[in-house]
């Protein structure tokens, strides 16, 4: 069957698309519907997930899959979080965002590597026309890098070092920064979350 990729963020879309690849299902995408954005009021990732889901599903009548997700930066009481997008502002300006994020880390002396520990985290939300509703969460931990390093990814990547690694997101192809074969899918926070959901419905209803 068809599913909606409810999100209007370019570089979550294309991670989306390659996650949902192997699935076999035909995707089509909210910008391409000309949906509208449903305002995210929750006060988490999976209540924010489950209102841009549950809008496109509404609006289409198709399943509709929705990621909200963020950059918890410990030394920042988890700040940017579900804020991280609008951290960036109208201009989506991720240098400045980055840059923010570092002006208050320097601001709280929190510099040695361990004081700039972060995580990403993905929601990951499915609704379907009938209110049926399949929601995992999933992150991935790392370290703050300044300045930032790779042209790669979106958002905040070039800032995040995943723990273990020694190259930034920003650095990584998409393919590397899902998590290569073998293991496959093993990294990044959207990754992870997209196998638990594949898990739970590896295809829509
Ligand atoms: P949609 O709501 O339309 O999906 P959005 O960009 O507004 O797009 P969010 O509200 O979930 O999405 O904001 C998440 C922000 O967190 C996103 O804009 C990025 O800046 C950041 N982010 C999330 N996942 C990321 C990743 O894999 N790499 C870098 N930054 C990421």
């Amino acid at each position: 069957g068809r599913l909606v990729i409810a999100t209007h963020n370019p570089g979550k879309l294309a991670e989306m698309r390659e996650l949902l690849a192997p699935h076999g299902v035909e995707v089509v995408s909210a910008g391409e519907l000309d949906l509208a954005e449903p305002e995210e009021t929750g006060d988490n990732f999976r209540a924010n997930a489950a209102i841009k889901a549950i809008a496109a599903a509404k609006a289409t009548g198709l399943p509709a899959f929705a990621d909200d997700s963020g950059l918890v930066v410990d030394a920042l009481d988890g700040a940017p979080g579900i804020y991280s997008a609008r951290w960036a502002g109208e201009g989506k300006d991720f240098m400045a965002a980055m840059t923010r994020i570092e002006r208050l880390l320097q601001e709280r002396g929190a510099t040695a590597p361990d004081r700039r520990k972060a995580h990403f985290v993905s929601a990951l939300c499915v609704a379907w026309p009938d209110d049926h509703l399949e929601q995992v969460e999933a992150r991935v931990d790392g370290t703050l890098v300044w300045p930032p390093r790779g042209t790669a990814g979106f958002g905040y990547d070039p800032a995040f070092l995943p723990d273990g690694y020694t190259r930034t997101f920003g650095e990584m192809t998409s393919i590397e920064k899902h998590g290569l074969p073998p293991l496959g899918l093993g990294l990044s926070h959207r990754a992870r979350a997209f196998v638990k959901l594949a898990e739970i419905c590896l295809e829509p209803r």
